[in-house]
């Protein structure tokens, strides 16, 4: 895979390239990656510093008629785009048509937006004065993303800074690239001007090397908090706006009044979907101590159930995971939480049967007798690993739910609408879900977290939501009484 730079496909000056193997089959090689040094950067950059003088100026629905376009050509290619995604990350097919789908959606909502980037108007203090505001772009944004969603995290960081009128350095996933690039690739065949979007292939470094650059002057992620706290150190630093998303320990609340049965299928699909490789996932299950063993029996039942295999296979639930480190982090995990004191009640293991040996399959795992001071119930583990915590009622619950450093994604399951009401103020995330899982967020609503996970800017759609971070207020007072009026002193 090559870099993007200024409208061409072109070779990092490294000379060097590292190889993508699939995680289903590791002896397979999915792509050949060319690793970017300083000079890269730098090109990509000074292309989207020129890019943006003209970019700015193209009106925003003009721009967004490009987008439109994108999102067309992506949906004419999403089952192609999607087995790129699953070959490369892992992501069973049915998630990578999903990963795409959001792109899709992104590019459509983003195109309306270039007719909806509103400001206001407000009447002056002053006769024949007025006061108007409009919204700016912000100059070379650089965007750098995580594998879990090679496509739609890409869309939602570049295409509202495109509408907006900024111009973008993507820096994507070394495991990512090749996905990365499929979508960059049917931006520019949408018709996009050279230089208006760049992308550098290469690893944390480079992303690093990228935000220093005195022309970037906005940096968007998506990745560890580890890593995005270092990102947000360098951000106010050189004194640029930065929008990070970070990790997440979501948890689904089950109370004795639930319907038992949705809530089962919900744990499945929050705990085990994208192989608990989403930063909302739900890694936590805070069940009230009446239901818990009838829920867990329910439970365990659907995990055996799950089919392990390649993403290939549409009749597999569980891919791989997206490499051999991720696997050895999640097994790790599993450690901690056995001599934590925590009582595996099925998976814990590397999957290797069934034509599974080469990859990074691991089994569904459920911890029961899990404290919500364990690390297995604190940390995030990303992976298929699901702890299962008692609480004796609500209050406990929500308590326990709100007990950790992280603030993207809590559910809660419940039939009684009062308890469902007070949920949806007491929980403290961003996404709150009453009786449906925590994944699944929708572009045209706010996506991001509070506490560890995300600090102001939030991405995708509606109030609040990326369009405000990847643009800026100006205010335009006019007067057009012909004489001096002074604010504050004259009447
Ligand atoms: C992520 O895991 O980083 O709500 C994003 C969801 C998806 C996005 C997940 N729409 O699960």
């Amino acid at each position: 895979m090559l870099n993007f730079i200024d409208g061409e496909w072109v070779e990092s000056e490294s000379g060097r390239w590292v190889e993508r193997e699939n995680p289903a089959d590791s002896r397979v090689t999915v792509a050949k990656i060319t690793q970017s040094v300083k000079e890269d950067v730098e090109k990509a950059v000074a292309a989207a510093a020129r890019a943006f003088e003209k970019w700015r100026r193209i009106p925003a629905p003009r721009r967004g008629e490009i987008l439109f376009k994108a999102g067309e050509i992506l949906k004419n290619r999403r089952e192609e785009l999607a087995r790129i995604i699953t070959l490369e990350m892992g992501k069973i097919l049915l998630e990578a048509r999903g990963d795409v789908q959001e792109a899709v959606d992104m590019c459509y909502y983003m195109a309306g937006e270039g007719r909806r980037l509103y400001g206001e108007t407000t009447p002056s203090e002053l006769p024949d004065k007025d006061i108007k505001t409009i919204r700016e772009p912000i100059g070379v944004v650089a965007a750098i993303t995580p594998w879990n969603f090679p496509i739609a995290i890409p869309s939602w960081k570049i295409l509202p800074a495109l509408i907006c009128g900024n111009t973008v350095v993507l820096k994507p996933s070394s495991y990512t690239s090749y996905s990365a690039s499929a979508f960059i690739e049917c931006l520019n065949d949408a018709g996009l001007p050279a230089g208006v979007v760049n992308q550098v292939n290469g690893g944390g470094e480079i992303g690093e090397i990228l935000i220093k650059q005195s022309e970037v002057k906005a940096v968007s992620f998506t990745g560890s908090t580890k890593v995005g706290f270092e990102i947000e150190k360098t951000a106010v630093e050189r004194h640029i706006p930065f929008m990070c998303e970070m990790g997440g320990k979501n948890a689904i609340i089950v109370l004795d009044d639930a319907d038992i049965d949705l809530a089962v299928n919900g744990a499945v699909w929050g705990g085990y979907g994208t192989t608990g490789q989403r930063c909302t996932a739900a890694s936590r299950l805070i069940v009230q101590e009446s239901i818990l063993n009838k829920f867990k029996s329910k439970l365990v039942n659907e995990i055996k159930k799950l089919k392990i295999g390649s993403g290939l296979d549409e009749t597999v639930q569980i891919g791989p995971l997206v490499s051999e480190n991720q696997r050895r982090r999640v097994h790790d995990y599993t450690q901690i939480g056995l001599e934590e004191g925590a009582k595996l009640v099925t998976g814990g293991k590397y999957y290797i049967e069934g034509g599974c040996e080469h990859g990074y399959f691991y089994e569904p795992t459920l911890f029961e007798n899990v404290t919500p001071d364990m690390r297995i119930a604190q940390e995030e583990i990303f992976g298929p690993t699901v702890a299962l915590i008692q609480c004796e009622d609500f209050k406990d619950a929500l308590e326990i739910a709100n007990g950790t450093n992280y603030g993207l994604s809590l559910a809660i399951y419940t039939r009684d609408i009062n308890k469902a009401a007070i949920a949806e103020k007491e929980l403290q995330s961003t996404l709150v879900y009453i009786n449906a899982p925590t994944i699944g967020a929708e572009i045209h609503a706010p996506f991001g977290g509070i506490k560890n996970t995300g600090l102001l800017h939030k991405e995708a759609g509606g109030r609040g939501g990326a369009i405000d971070f990847y643009s800026r207020v100006k205010v335009v007072y006019r007067d057009y009484s012909g004489r001096l009026q002074r604010a504050q002193i004259d009447k």
